[in-house]
């Protein structure tokens, strides 16, 4: 899959509408609506797009979600138009778009086909760091010796670094253990899939993500990992009987095992569109111009052709005056 400039603005345009759809819906209180309408206008858009597209990574199993789920073929192009494979957040953070909190995001990861691991809609535990300290982590290691290992890469101290952290109770031993080191930590109520692009870009202030997050979005965080030179390590978090036996079924033997970035997401033609929702380090969020359109802000990436733009678009109303702000 060469990147052609039609799947490139198709792709921008994918997540454009979702980050849309659900900033209409900012601090309504309603996730499942702002989540709806991301997915409904995420679908639309990416039907339009003149590839074969079959989503791997989605809303969930075919029989718990009508849209966007695991297996479904979408796209407009016919028997000669290439196949891709398409990993989707339409939004990422839903309680963060429904209280109005920074960080919510719709995003989309694609490659050739078999470029993205199909991880199951499971937990995982995460580690993430950007092309600084890329190499210098382990999942198995201790906290404090992972700290200390991305301190000296950044040529500073424990106490000079910042990770972010899911608030969650499974996390009070990881918090305890990143305060015995002497890290500072910024607790997020969601998403952690925007920490860590936040933690490979330096000047974010964000220098790891930690923690038990859902593994479909490190499948996401991996295919960003790529194209930004950052590293992910993910192992597999099972919670129940039902969900180890969902691992046996899917033919993953080691419950244990740690995917390195490319097992996550092992293509060589990834690419990465993030819309902003709600603000967040990297992206704004949708602004709204009364009956004047909107503008949104969009990090794309492509490995191939290993670029990473920031894309500022304004909506235009289809009449009326266009306001530039
Ligand atoms: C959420 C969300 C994250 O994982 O926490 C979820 O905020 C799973 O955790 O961004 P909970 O079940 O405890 O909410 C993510 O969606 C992605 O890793």
């Amino acid at each position: 899959m060469s990147i052609d400039v039609g799947l490139e603005q198709g792709l921008i345009r994918v997540t454009e509408a979702a980050a849309v759809a659900s900033a209409h819906t900012m601090g309504r209180g309603a996730r499942d609506e702002s989540d709806r309408v991301a997915v409904e206008a995420m679908r639309t858009e990416l039907d339009r797009l003149d590839m074969r597209c079959r989503i791997v990574i989605g809303e969930g199993e075919r029989d718990q979600a009508p849209m966007l789920y695991v297996g479904e073929e979408l796209g407009g192009g016919d028997e000669t138009a290439p196949r891709i494979d398409i990993a989707v957040d339409p939004l990422e953070g839903t309680n963060l778009c429904a209280t109005g909190a920074p960080g919510a995001v719709a995003v989309l990861a694609a490659s050739e086909e078999g470029g993205l691991l199909h991880a199951p809609d499971i937990y995982m535990e995460k580690i993430v760091v950007g092309p600084t300290a890329r190499g210098r982590v382990h999942l198995d290691a201790p906290v404090a010796e992972n700290l200390r290992n991305i301190a000296e890469a950044f040529d500073r101290e424990v106490s000079d670094l910042t990770v972010v952290v899911l608030e969650r109770d499974r996390h009070a031993q990881l918090i305890a253990d990143i305060r015995a080191a002497g890290a500072r930590i910024r607790l997020i109520g969601d998403g952690d899939l925007s920490a860590g692009i936040a933690a490979a870009v330096r000047g974010t202030g964000v220098h790891a993500v930690f923690g038990i997050g859902g593994a479909p979005e490190g499948v996401l965080a991996a295919a960003a990992m790529r194209c930004l030179g950052g590293e992910i390590q993910g192992r597999l978090h099972a919670r129940d009987a039902a969900q180890k036996q969902r691992l046996v079924d899917l033919g993953i033997e080691d419950p244990d095992r740690i995917y390195d970035t490319r097992e996550l997401a092992p293509g060589e033609n990834i690419l990465f569109a993030c819309s902003g929702v709600t603000d967040g380090e990297l992206l704004r969020g949708v602004r709204f111009f009364g009956g004047h359109g909107s503008r949104t802000s969009t990090l794309f990436m492509s490995l191939a052709d290993r670029v990473i733009r920031f894309v500022d678009t304004i909506h235009r109303p289809d009449d009326g005056p266009v306001i530039f702000r």
